[in-house]
């Protein structure tokens, strides 16, 4: 589809493609090597630990390889969970290859709800989890026998620490008390340096005691432009010192942080997994006032997402709390409502095209239709860098499966097919470029791997 030579446009390379038991085959093979035996780390080199998203997603791969090794990926994420029901966003192996490591946290030193092991950061990340659950419990069951009984019995143990979790999100993360879960720290979010933090970052301005630090990403991309820059991540460093001088106390870091903004992203998950775990809750019998908690926090948060929405895009926003403004940045993160549902037909039906359009997904210029991380028609689109533009297969399966789960069967199975093709290249990369289908930042990602599995075993 690409349609000129000139500057970004540039035409697509040729690569190699692989077919669908190649493919399949090259996924196991990435998970099986990131595998430490406890954790499925997130990737070989650049990040050798457990990361809270990526750990349910690689749930929802290894689930279609191996009940048992998918019910103990969720025990060891587990294991990590603090006393007031926070998932952290990085479980830490042995490794030491990553900075901000545990020496720079000091969660367990300064915060008596951290565990003493294993070692954990001290912010969360999208609540996803209870999609993974659902994942291994319907492959424990297809399967029948020691992988259904499995299945039940990693349901019934981990369904009340899920709904701690959901609880501690709900109670610690809503502001303005009217369901739109807030991040503290643009890691949370997952998209770290999408340009829907750059207003909010710019009033962080780091103290002349921010302890100096080597960070060690930079020589494990093969660009550096492809990953955040370093006056990003003095802000990044400067929000953990923050925290961690407040003991990491999660309503005084809401209190008194220098970032706090309503993620309309994070919250149409945060609906989406208290509907997925009420769910599960009533068909493994959990206490009922708990499955009403869930489904009224999931309608208190549905109804916070579609209250974001742009009059003049349809689009919802992020809420800047610390600067009461919205924020309008066109990124992936404007479709949101397509993940937790509640739009009236015609709203959704609007909102899909608009995903489907020229701007998002339809864009003339995309190697492969799936929808990139910022619109290629905004100013702020940076196709190789990060978070700010390159299209992220993980994202596209969370929009596939919600999108299917919502009865927009077509767009779904376009996302699965297109994003299938970008992938084919086997390089499992992180993210890619939009505009050539180049892999960019980490190879052999584990998330990558595992929705590549899920799509090619379920379809
Ligand atoms: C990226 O984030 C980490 C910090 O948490 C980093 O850049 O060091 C993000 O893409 C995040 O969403 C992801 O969970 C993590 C591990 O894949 O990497």
């Amino acid at each position: 589809m690409t349609t000129g030579s000139v500057g970004l446009f540039a035409p697509q390379p040729q690569r190699p493609r692989l077919g669908t038991v190649a493919l399949a085959s090259g996924a196991a093979w990435v998970l099986a090597g990131n595998d430490t035996g406890t954790m499925v780390t997130a990737s070989p080199r650049l990040y050798p630990h457990m990361w809270s998203w990526d750990a349910a997603f690689i749930m929802v791969g290894l689930a279609q390889l191996d009940v048992d090794r998918a019910a103990r990926e969720m025990e060891t994420l587990l294991s990590g969970q603090w006393a007031d029901g926070m998932i952290p966003h990085i479980v830490f192996s042995d490794e030491n290859g990553y900075f901000p490591g545990p020496d720079r946290w000091q969660t367990a030193v300064v915060c008596e709800h951290a565990p003493a092991r294993p070692h954990t950061s001290g912010i969360c990340q999208p609540p996803v989890h209870a999609v993974a659950l659902r994942k291994i419990v319907d492959a424990g069951r297809r399967r029948g026998g020691a992988d259904r009984r499995r299945a039940e019995s990693l349901l019934r143990t981990s369904w009340p620490r899920l709904f701690a979790w959901q609880r501690w999100l709900a109670t610690h993360r809503d502001p303005l008390g009217t369901g739109l879960i807030a991040v503290t720290h643009g890691w949370e979010s997952g998209m770290d340096n999408s340009p829907r933090w750059d207003s909010a970052y710019a009033s962080v301005r780091p103290g002349g005691d921010l302890p100096p630090y080597v960070r060690k990403d930079l020589d494990k991309v093969g660009d550096e432009g492809e990953r955040p820059t370093d006056d990003e991540y003095d802000r990044y460093l400067w929000l953990i010192e923050e925290m961690r001088r407040v003991g990491y106390r999660a309503d005084e870091i809401v209190r008194t942080g220098s970032f706090l903004v309503g993620d309309v992203f994070m919250t149409a998950l945060f609906a989406l997994s208290c509907e997925v775990l009420a769910e599960l809750g009533e068909e493994s019998r959990q206490p009922g006032e708990q499955v009403a908690q869930l489904r009224h926090w999931a309608a208190r948060s549905r109804s916070a997402v579609l209250a974001t929405r742009d009059p003049a895009t349809g689009l919802a926003r992020d809420f800047d709390v610390r600067a009461e403004k919205w924020i309008t940045t066109p990124s992936i993160a404007g479709f949101s409502p397509l993940l937790c549902g509640g739009l009236s037909p015609e709203d959704q039906t609007a909102l899909v095209a608009a995903l489907e359009g020229p701007d998002w997904m339809g864009h003339p210029g995309l190697a492969v239709a799936t929808p990139p991380t910022v619109s290629p028609s905004a100013p702020e689109f940076m196709p190789k860098q990060y978070w700010r533009g390159p299209q992220w297969p993980v994202i596209s399966w969370l929009f596939s499966w919600a999108m299917r789960r919502g009865g927009m069967y077509d767009t779904a199975a376009d996302i699965r097919a297109e994003t299938l093709r970008l992938v084919s290249d086997g390089t499992f990369a992180e993210y890619y470029h939009p505009l050539t289908g180049a892999p960019l930042g980490s190879l052999s990602q584990s998330w990558t791997a595992a929705v590549v599995l899920d799509w090619l075993y379920e379809g």
